[in-house]
Formats: C-alpha cells, sequence, structure tokens
C-alpha cells in the first residue's frame, strides 16, 4: 500500500464470528474512510450473513485467496487466537497493515515470531485490538493517572464479568482471552510492565461449567510496586461487567458503572445492565477502528504494537503457571527492540 491512501481504505476481514462480523458492520456503515472488500471465514453461512451487511464485499476461501485479487490495502484479523500467528506472518510477507484483535497470539513464542518477521519490515505493521485504550472512562482514568494529580496510583480493583462462556471455553482462556484485556490495561494506566502474577481460586461457582473452575482473582503486580486484583467471572449470569476502582495517594476513582436507565416499577428499582462486550465497548471499538484507519491512511501505526501484544502474551505465561500452581510466578521478558517505540501512553 502507499504510504499515503486517498482513496477509502481496502478491507479484508479474516474471521465472520462475534467480533469479526462487528468489525464488518462498524466498517461498512460507522467508520469512515474505510469499507470491506473481502470477508474470509470458514463457515459458509457466517460467511454469508458478513457480507450481506458489507455491500460489495465477497466471502473467500483464504487469506491469500484474498489478497491474489490485489485489492486489499489492510487487513482486520478477529479469528481465535490460535490462529493469529500464521495470518498475521501473511499478512506481514505482503507488507500489509492489520488490526488484529487480542491476544496476540497466546503464547510469547509465537508472539516472538511475529515480532522476528514485523521487524524484517521497515516500520511496525501491526496493531494489536486492545480495545479499551479507546475507551472514554479508561481514556479519564489514564489522565488522572498520568497527571500526577491525585498523586501515584497504588492500586487497582478491576471487576471482569460475564453473562456465560461460549462453547469450547476452557479454564486457561479466562486468561488469554479473558483477562489479556486488564494485563494490557494495568501496564497501560501503571505506564510500567506487569513483574508478577498470582492467581487465587475461591470456592468454586456451581453453575460454571464441567472444568472450569471460577471465579478467580488475578494478582497482577507492577515494576514499581502498584497491585491490580482481577476478579474473572465469566459465568457470573448477571449481566457484562468491567469495572475498575483505582487507589491513588489522594483520590478512589471509579470506572465502568455504564448501566443505562434506571426504572421504578412494581415496587422494584430495576437498571439496564449490558449483556455482551459488543454493546458495552460498542464506542470504544467505533474509536479504536476510526483511529486505526486514520492512521493506517497516514502510513502509521499509533496503537498498541506487537511489542505491546508480546508483553501481555508474556505476562498470560506466567499468569498460566500461577493458575496451574497456586504459586506467584515472575514474569521474564525480553528487552524492547528499538524498532518498537514504548507505548505504555499509546493510544
Ligand atoms: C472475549 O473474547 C472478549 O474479548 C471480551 O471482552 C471478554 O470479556 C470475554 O471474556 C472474552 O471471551
Amino acid at each position: 500500500m502507499p504510504d499515503h491512501v486517498h482513496d477509502d481504505l481496502r478491507v479484508a476481514v479474516v474471521g465472520a464470528g462475534i467480533m469479526g462480523g462487528d468489525h464488518v458492520r462498524r466498517l461498512t456503515h460507522r467508520v469512515s474512510g474505510a469499507r470491506v472488500v473481502s470477508v474470509v471465514e470458514p463457515d459458509a453461512d457466517r460467511a454469508a450473513r458478513a457480507v450481506a451487511d458489507a455491500p460489495g464485499a465477497r466471502a473467500r476461501g483464504s487469506l491469500p485467496e484474498a489478497l491474489a485479487r490485489d485489492d486489499v490495502d489492510a487487513v482486520v484479523v478477529a479469528s481465535p487466537g490460535p490462529f493469529h500467528e500464521e495470518t498475521l506472518l501473511v499478512c506481514l510477507e505482503a507488507g500489509l497493515p492489520t488490526l488484529c484483535e487480542k491476544p496476540l497470539t497466546p503464547d510469547s513464542h509465537g508472539a516472538r515470531r511475529v515480532m522476528d518477521a514485523e521487524q524484517k519490515g521497515a516500520r511496525p505493521l501491526i496493531q494489536v485490538g486492545f480495545m479499551r485504550r479507546y475507551d472514554a472512562e479508561y481514556r479519564e482514568l489514564h489522565a488522572l493517572v498520568t497527571s500526577g494529580d491525585a498523586g501515584a496510583l497504588l492500586a487497582l480493583h478491576c471487576a471482569h464479568r460475564n453473562c456465560s462462556t461460549p462453547p469450547g471455553y476452557v479454564e486457561s482462556m479466562m486468561i488469554t482471552d479473558s483477562v489479556v484485556h486488564e494485563i494490557d490495561a494495568v501496564a497501560w494506566l501503571a505506564g510500567e510492565p506487569v513483574t508478577a502474577v498470582e492467581v487465587k481460586k475461591p470456592r468454586r461457582n456451581g453453575r460454571a461449567p464441567q472444568g472450569l473452575h471460577e471465579p478467580q482473582l488475578v494478582l497482577l503486580t507492577t515494576a514499581s510496586g502498584v497491585l491490580a486484583d482481577v476478579e474473572i467471572n465469566v459465568n457470573s449470569g448477571i449481566g457484562y461487567q468491567v469495572t475498575t476502582d483505582a487507589v491513588l495517594e489522594s483520590a478512589v476513582a471509579s470506572i465502568g458503572r455504564t448501566a443505562g436507565i434506571t426504572q421504578w416499577r412494581d415496587g422494584r428499582m430495576v437498571t439496564a445492565e449490558h449483556t455482551t462486550y459488543t454493546t458495552r465497548f460498542q464506542a470504544a471499538y467505533d474509536a479504536e477502528v476510526q483511529q486505526w484507519a486514520d492512521a493506517t491512511r497516514r502510513g502509521v501505526v499509533d496503537g498498541p504494537t506487537t511489542w505491546d501484544g508480546y508483553r501481555a502474551a508474556a505476562v498470560c505465561v506466567a499468569a498460566l503457571e500461577a493458575q496451574a500452581t497456586g504459586r506467584r510466578v515472575e514474569v521474564e521478558y525480553i528487552d524492547r527492540p528499538a524498532f518498537y517505540a514504548a507505548t505504555d501512553g499509546a493510544a
């Protein structure tokens, strides 16, 4: 793609499940300066539903088939995490800017292979979909912490609650698919890496599917000692809630109470609550994808990079060990290659 794209960015979307389908609609109806030309999805019904939402888009059997048409400027990857590495290597080989949903890869070895391939090019091409950095309240909290107005950040209490898990969701995904959001957000808010992880398992919720011991408490410690406790509770049955209470030296700040209108009726007070991430974070996803499309047309990546994806994957490796053993595990990182700017404050 030329460094400056003047017409619409022509996007291939890989994966048309919940998130991919959502991105196709977003790119078609809410993002300016971009349009979907190809949808790559093995499930024919999903592919048909996605292209029906995007006039002019076609379903393709594979990414190489889509790229062979020579009409793709950029790629959005929204397939399951274990398939990301293979897809990203194809995108990098073709020199295409790519927005990859989290996790970049489920483990840090895969993330390193992607970094190695990316560094063969002239500049970073991949942005990782850590969309919480684009949520208005997360940004306000980030601004409060970085301003220093309320003193240093000391601790974070995070709750991450889903209604229920989809088929195929296994215990490791509590870390690699769900808490990976907090893993990035905590490092971003604290402005420094997570250095150690512990996982505590309270009494098991009998409603959880077989094989899932949950909820769990994931304790993340950062380089200067900020401690974040994350309640991961993915079969809570209560709705979709992501909240953070931040303890600073001279303030406590609370974000994520996003419920809708309150009604008083039949002797009860009822407040609507989100039930899924696509509505809870819709505005954040819209802002993320618009900003990505704008930056891509200017020939830059201005959001979380492969380095942030690698760093989150390294914490996931430690967290999986902590989850399996009950021990506190230190996180091991390679040094940041000069190719990647520090993006703790990016987005
Ligand atoms: C899902 O993949 C997401 O990214 C959601 O934000 C998260 O809440 C959920 O637990 C994940 O499975």
